[in-house]
């Protein structure tokens, strides 16, 4: 296995504010598809006014991005997504899967903090599909491929009584979520012991499900924020086949370490790619875009040659 098994990419961040064309704070927490031959990048960026919207930016190499001149996603004004959207949009993830592209982000208001869901075909046009949760959730990714006929996905709900935890959770029609069980959970004195919660959208390896998680560890000084790595069970994702009991990233680089939320790697998105590595994107410090790449099986063999329990 190469050391560090995350090979940053030279020329990080790949994106900030200064990049955007339209007044904003910070650029961070981006879900990555490819789509029609390009990277799209769907982004969060904090308006002046400490709300978030999502912007997009677009490239022919995974790592040098062009941002589109308007926002992408901005808070609806409109019924009940106007009501729970009101405070903003933020940390979007893309599921590719049959043919359309789902959406699915953390909406803040009044109420709390919930997950929508949109769809879109062209990356131009969205529908917004539902309202899939209760507050207190953020960090839902849905898996892009049906399980047993139901869409599945891994999500975060907070409970008092028990640490942030990621749960499975299935759909027949993206509108209704049920069945749901707890999959992994933070393990006390490790790195991920305060919280955990779902990361990039899961994409299938030789071994199963491969999903890049972020786990917290408070310390003195504050949480610090990084990137682990779990495999699920291919036919059967309720069942962890391993969860790495290291670390694949923590914060290191300046830009990473200091900025609008110090010491946070946040992981929206990864790409992997027909020569078996992956991309792996992050959000640094909750203020800038970073990049870099992993090759598959290493992380694949993280789970299985080292694994922690999954709760
Ligand atoms: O500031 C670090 C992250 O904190 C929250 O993540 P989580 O709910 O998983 O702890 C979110 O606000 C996230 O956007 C942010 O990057």
């Amino acid at each position: 296995m190469q050391d560090p098994v995350v090979q940053r990419y030279e020329k990080n961040p790949i994106l900030t504010r200064h990049d955007v064309p339209y007044p904003v704070a910070t650029v961070h927490n981006a879900g990555v598809v490819k789509y029609d031959g390009r990277y799209v990048m769907l982004f969060r960026s904090h308006r002046r006014d400490g709300r978030s919207i999502i912007g997009l930016a677009e490239s022919d190499d995974g790592f040098s991005f062009t941002v589109r001149p308007e926002p992408f996603l901005t808070p609806s004004t409109e019924g009940g997504f106007g009501e729970y959207e009101e405070f903003g949009v933020e940390d979007l993830r893309i599921c590719a899967l049959e043919g359309e592209y789902l959406l699915t982000y953390s909406v803040y208001s009044r109420h709390g903090v919930r997950i929508a869901c949109a769809r879109t075909r062209d990356f131009k046009r969205v529908e917004r599909i539902a309202l899939i949760s209760q507050p207190d959730m953020r960090n839902v990714v849905i898996f892009p491929q049906k399980i047993m006929g139901r869409y599945a996905r891994l999500d975060r709900p907070h409970s008092e009584t028990s640490p942030w935890s990621i749960h499975i959770s299935y759909s027949p029609d993206l509108i209704h979520w049920g069945d749901s069980r707890v999959v992994m959970k933070p393990v006390t004195y490790h790195w991920d012991q305060l919280k955990i919660g779902p990361g990039a959208t899961p994409f299938m390896t030789e071994k199963g499900w491969l999903h890049i998680y972020h786990g917290v560890f408070e310390t003195m000084a504050g949480a610090v924020y990084r990137l682990g790595v779990a495999l699920h069970d291919r036919d059967d994702p309720a069942r962890i086949i391993g969860v790495a009991d290291e670390w694949i990233l923590q914060p290191e680089d300046p830009w990473e370490i200091t900025g609008y939320v110090p010491n946070v790697v946040f992981t929206c998105g990864a790409v992997p790619e027909d020569d078996g590595t992956v991309k792996i994107y992050w959000g640094g410090a909750d203020t800038v875009m970073c990049a870099g790449s992993a090759r598959i099986m290493d992380l694949v063999e993280m789970c299985l040659d080292n694994p922690r329990p999954p709760y």
